[in-house]
């Protein structure tokens, strides 16, 4: 699985900036820089983390740039080998030669997430922790953020690892007796046994449970502005974003594709989806319009269905809603609630976009809403990841194999087996037990240079 090749990406984004970093990784790293590098010291004779001013030089000896060199010695570095760190000034054609340069020099360019790669395979980090880096890279909130820092600092990890070791314990109990079968000795009994294995689903439960909200940490949440022309669905959206992003007027029908903002809300990401007013019409552009409101529908988690002080919430609203998709989160919203109106519609929240009220309300909602509101405690072990969730899930179902065998006094052989399958499922989280199909689908998803 491991090669001993060195490679090379930019670490830095693609583009112009006040400096760029070109990251190297692999045995060969000082030896390919120094035939580039010229300075006061060798690279290869450099003590780890220190930095050495000098100049690159290309194949025909003509200056690149002069340069800042970072060197880690293994196993002192990201990946836990020989690498270099080198500060260029921030242009991409600068980047660009060096990095031609060093791949004359046996160095090839590096895969998405191989730098990541390496560390795991060297044992920096496990592989929840791996997958946090790139969460942590991606992340655009605090909760997000925060979410993804406690994946890296191996909370879920030790959560895990200390499951598996109860799993692996609970089964050599069961291999010893097998083992003894002759002599019919019995080194647990069953309740015992019975006892341990529950616990132990019900730490994977309480795992599970966290995915609804873990999911939302890493995701965030998709909402959909949904309800009758003209009650101000695009005005609530420009008052919630502080632009003007969609265009507002006082003709029905006025919004026709979807527009979609983002806005973080305590720390969580929503993204904002403003749809077609939903309406019976004889206009073709409108009904394609109405017609992508539904698919909005159909993809969000939570629906604010908005109607004001004329309309009310039409019923037939709330039907379709809920006939496309039943788990729903609905949020009924009236608004224009300066205007006077002899109608009293029933909702969840009053607003009136025009001049501000309410608003808070709606966000104290969507936040409620959507669990954010439950006390993050950034030493909770919080599963923000499907592949995670699903092997916990695996996990769960042997476990409950499990139970029934004993129940049904099946031989221990079967019960040992679903036991170890456990085990082995949470091993995946961190990595114990993988393919190639897994780190490969992991790391494809990094970005060149991570
Ligand atoms: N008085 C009052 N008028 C409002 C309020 N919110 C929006 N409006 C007005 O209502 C009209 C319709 O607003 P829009 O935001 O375009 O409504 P919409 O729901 O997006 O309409 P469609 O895109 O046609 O479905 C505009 O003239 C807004 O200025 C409010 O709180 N009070
Ligand atoms: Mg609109």
């Amino acid at each position: 699985m491991f090669t001993d090749d060195t490679i090379v990406a930019l670490a830095t984004p693609n583009g112009s900036g006040a400096i760029s970093v070109i990251r190297m990784s692999g045995s060969n790293s000082f030896s390919a820089i120094d035939k580039i590098f010229v300075g006061k010291k060798r690279i290869s004779e450099a003590n780890t983390h220190t930095i050495h001013y000098g100049k690159i030089l290309d194949g025909e000896k003509n200056l690149i740039d002069d340069v800042l060199v970072s060197v880690f010695r293994c196993p002192n570095s990201y990946t836990g080998e020989d690498s270099v760190e080198i500060s260029t000034h921030g242009n991409p054609l600068i980047s660009k030669k060096i990095i031609e340069a060093l791949t004359d020099l046996n160095v090839r360019l590096a895969e998405p997430g191989e730098f990541t790669k390496r560390a795991f395979l060297n044992n920096k980090l496990d592989l929840s922790q791996a997958e946090a880096v790139a969460d942590i890279i991606s992340a655009r909130t605090d909760v997000s953020l925060k979410g993804a820092r406690n994946q890296l600092d191996g909370i879920l990890s030790t959560k895990v690892r200390e499951l598996r070791d109860m799993l692996i314990n609970a089964s050599s109990f069961v291999e010893l007796e097998l083992d003894f079968a002759e002599e019919n000795v019995e080194f647990i009994n069953q309740d015992q046994l019975l006892k341990k294995i529950e616990i132990i689903i019900f730490e994977i439960n309480t795992l599970l449970t966290t995915f609804s909200f873990g999911k939302i940490i890493k995701d965030g949440i998709n909402v959909a502005l949904v309800g009758p022309p003209n009650v101000g669905k695009s005005s609530l959206l420009n008052y919630i974003v502080k632009e003007s992003r969609a265009i507002v007027s006082d003709i029905p029908g006025t919004t026709r594709d979807v527009i979609r903002e983002e806005v973080s809300i305590n720390g969580i990401l929503f993204r904002l989806h403003d749809t077609a007013g939903i309406r019976l019409s004889k206009d073709e552009l409108e009904n394609i319009g109405i017609r992508r409101s539904q698919q909005t529908v159909i993809d969000a988690d939570v629906v604010i269905l908005i109607g004001d002080v004329f309309t009310g919430i039409p019923l037939e609203l709330v039907e379709k809603i809920n006939g496309l998709n039943a788990n729903k989160k609905i949020i009924r919203v009236i608004n224009k609630i300066d205007l006077e109106s002899n109608l009293k519609p029933v909702a969840d929240i009053y607003i009136s976009v025009l001049n501000g009220v309410g608003i808070n309300l709606l966000f104290n909602k969507l936040v409620q809403i959507s669990n954010g509101s439950n006390v993050y405690s950034e030493k909770s072990a919080v599963v923000t990841s499907l592949r995670h969730f699903d092997c916990l899930k695996n996990a769960k179902e042997s476990l409950l194999n499990g139970i029934l065998s004993i129940k049904n006094k099946i031989s221990g052989e079967f019960i040992a087996v679903d036991l170890r399958n456990a085990a082995n499922s949470l091993s995946e989280i961190i990595g114990e037990v993988t393919s190639d199909d897994i780190l490969n689908n992991i790391f494809m998803k990094f970005c060149i240079g991570k």
